[in-house]
């Protein structure tokens, strides 16, 4: 029997168990990635594990993401970041240099290597025929420490790909294709593999497109294949080398599969609030527009920019609409610059930002009170813009500029322009200046600054026998962790998880902190109720520790996404599902809650009784946790865990 590319990348990779989906296996992460919003706590924690220096082939520390807010806390983390790199041996890709996710497909992407990486879309370096996985920041920093990346074995679905899209139809409308047949929930613990005939006009960026957005899916991956279009990409980064050919077996079976004809594609929107919620353009047509986004890791490449500014030449944006370009990378900037593209977007009165996450990640541009924002990303979950009342649909490139020059959503094929044929360089201009390798030598603690903004990774103590305590909050379906963990202006607390606990839940309950933190002083627990989808979205551990902090120990949901769930784990908070759901409707927030006996029972079976001592009833939640995940729960958490093996290693009798 054949095999599918996805097993043969895990195969290649395998360290403990068996590629039987479902069951718990370990792999070997080649390179990593991190965020400066993720990165410092990651490093906060791989300093906390002692080892001198990385151990994977390559490492790289981004800074993208908090880049633009008042206040010393982004600086201090950057230094420190620089630091870091610096001492562990990292590349450091400094502030403006780009998006971690397309500067890592542009400069370090190996085809057939792994990737573990602190957000959620790594999965972009997919399109490279990586195997490139999101992860919690103390999974990434185990990694750096040599230790290999658990994930369930991955259901491996098959996309395959037919026909070729039509003018005006780009890969953006290709992946909300996907999200309309396969929504954001119910596909944790698969793989997407693409495959087929249409690959083969489908470039590597557009590809890293369509990887990137299968995040909003909860899917761990997407792959696709590495042929002759991934080998031009790799010669026109003057990386040719790098390239390998890499494909699935004819005869490879799938657990499921399905067929796109990108030719039968048109237009697509996700409107407010969720990338699931799919719409043909040509159904929401003349809504007026108040701002266009375009850019961020989804939609950045040279590609992308060059025919917005082809469908921008000679015109000026409507005074009503503002347009906002945000590129990808400093390479795509400078190409785009040196061939004209950015003078035609300055002409047309394009707001040029530098090149980092800025508006998608709402540090900027929030559109005014009830705007509509077309942009080019990823999620438009609610507030996320920074506004609360905004309404936000995500688009392609070709959407977003035809809004910018009508004032409304239009269907891009109704403008009376040719589609812009943009002839992409085969060698793109390439300069690394503001990557800075990794030292030859270690060059000592001195040199990583820890301003005040820089804490701990906050400790936690070995889990209870018994949890007891309340229902401190109960949130329902699709929580994300913005909604958790609000990012935007609160990101800069990052470093600060004192200070950031102050706004767990902020955009669902501003009092959840306060009242959490007199529960915790009462000596008693807390506990979350949620309902389907709970930590949907970012990679964020803060989703996890800040709760943690406040004394969180479980959280009780229908269902969980696979990084959040992952990442309560890592930080001792036991994540429960219903085992009838119906269970939901009745518990309610204050509820007192007992659970015991949990060290007995965790080990004995994969279900507990759950005690609503409010309500005299009690009902059982499932846990599914491999060994490896008990112990670390048990422990308070992964770090505990590890820096406890840590100190056996270096003391064996002690
Ligand atoms: C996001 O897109 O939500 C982020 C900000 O990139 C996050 C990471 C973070 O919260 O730092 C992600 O996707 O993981
Ligand atoms: Fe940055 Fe947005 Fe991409 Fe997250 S989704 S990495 S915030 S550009």
């Amino acid at each position: 029997m054949g095999k599918t590319l996805t097993e043969k990348l895990i195969e290649s990779h395998l360290v403990t168990g068996e590629m039987k989906a479902g069951s718990e296996i370990a792999i070997r992460i080649d390179q990593t990635l991190t965020q400066d919003a993720t990165g410092t706590m990651a490093y906060l924690q791989f300093e906390a594990l002692e080892i001198p220096r990385v151990k994977t082939e390559l490492s790289v520390s981004y800074i993208d993401h908090n880049t633009v807010q008042t206040g010393f806390e982004n600086a201090d983390d950057h230094k420190y970041l620089e630091g870091v790199a610096q001492k562990y041996g990292l590349y450091l890709s400094r502030a403006g240099n780009g998006i971690c996710h397309q500067v890592h497909l542009e400069r370090f992407g190996i085809p057939g290597k792994t990737l573990l990486g602190a957000d959620s879309h790594t999965p972009t370096g997919g399109g490279l025929g990586m195997l490139a996985i999101g992860a919690g920041g103390l999974d990434v920093a185990l990694a750096m420490a040599g230790e290999p990346f658990f994930i369930t074995a991955p259901k491996v679905i098959g996309i395959n790909l037919t026909g070729r899209l039509k003018p005006w139809v780009s890969a953006k409308d290709a992946v909300l294709k996907v999200l309309e047949i396969f929504t954001t929930k119910g596909n944790v613990g698969s793989i997407f593999e693409y495959k087929g005939p249409g690959l083969s006009y489908l470039t590597v960026p557009e590809r890293a497109t369509i990887a990137n957005m299968g995040a909003e899916c909860g899917v761990t991956t997407s792959v696709f294949p590495s042929d002759d279009v991934t080998r031009q990409f790799l010669s026109s980064q003057g990386r040719e080398k790098d390239w390998m050919k890499l494909e699935a077996d004819p005869e490879a079976c799938y657990e499921r599969e399905i067929t796109i004809d990108l030719s039968e594609l048109e237009p697509l929107a996700a409107a407010p609030h969720s990338p699931e919620n799919v719409v043909p353009v040509r159904s929401i047509e003349g809504i007026p527009v108040d701002q266009v986004c375009t850019g961020s890791c989804t939609n950045s490449s040279y590609k992308d920019l060059a025919t917005v500014a082809v469908m921008l030449r000679g015109k000026t944006i409507r005074r009503e609409t503002s347009l906002v370009v945000t590129p990808g990378s400093r390479q795509v900037l400078e190409n785009l610059a040196r061939d004209g593209f950015l003078a035609d977007l300055i002409a047309a009165g394009a707001r040029i930002d530098e090149c980092a996450c800025g508006f998608c990640i709402g540090n900027s541009r929030s559109p005014s009170s009830g705007a509509v924002s077309l942009r080019t990303s990823n999620r438009n979950f609610q507030g996320r813009s920074g506004t609360a009342d905004a309404l936000v649909y995500l688009v392609s490139p070709e959407t977003a500029a035809a809004a910018a020059i009508k004032g409304y959503i239009t269907d891009p094929r109704n403008l009376a322009i040719d589609y812009p044929r943009i002839e992409i360089p085969e060698r793109f201009h390439i300069n690394d200046g503001m990557i800075i390798p990794p030292d030859a030598q270690d060059s000592g603690s001195e040199t990583i600054q820890r301003g005040p903004n820089i804490g701990a990774p906050p400790a936690s103590d070995v889990f209870p026998d018994t949890i007891l305590g309340e229902v401190t909050i109960k949130v329902g379906d699709r929580i994300t962790t913005d909604h958790i963990m609000p990012a935007g202006a609160r990101m800069k607390y990052r470093s600060n998880i004192a200070r950031y606990s102050e706004f767990v839940f902020e955009p669902v309950d501003r009092n959840f902190s306060s009242r959490a933190a007199a529960i915790k002083k009462a000596g008693r627990h807390n506990i979350v109720v949620a309902g389907v989808s709970y930590g949907q979205g970012s990679s964020r551990e803060h989703a996890a520790m800040c709760p943690m902090f406040l004394g969180v120990k479980a959280v009780l949901a229908i269902s969980f996404e696979r990084i959040h769930e992952a990442n309560l784990v890592n930080f001792g908070i036991l994540p429960l599902t219903f085992a009838d759901p119906r269970s939901y409707n009745e518990i309610e927030q204050g509820d007192v809650i007992e659970i015991p006996e949990i060290d007995k029972n965790i080990y004995l079976s994969d279900h507990i009784s759950v005690i609503n001592k409010t309500r005299g009833l009690s009902f059982e939640a499932a846990f599914s946790l491999s060994k490896r995940q008990k112990t670390i729960l048990m422990a308070g958490g992964a770090l505990n865990l590890a820096k406890k093996k840590a100190s056996s290693r270096a003391n064996p009798d002690g």
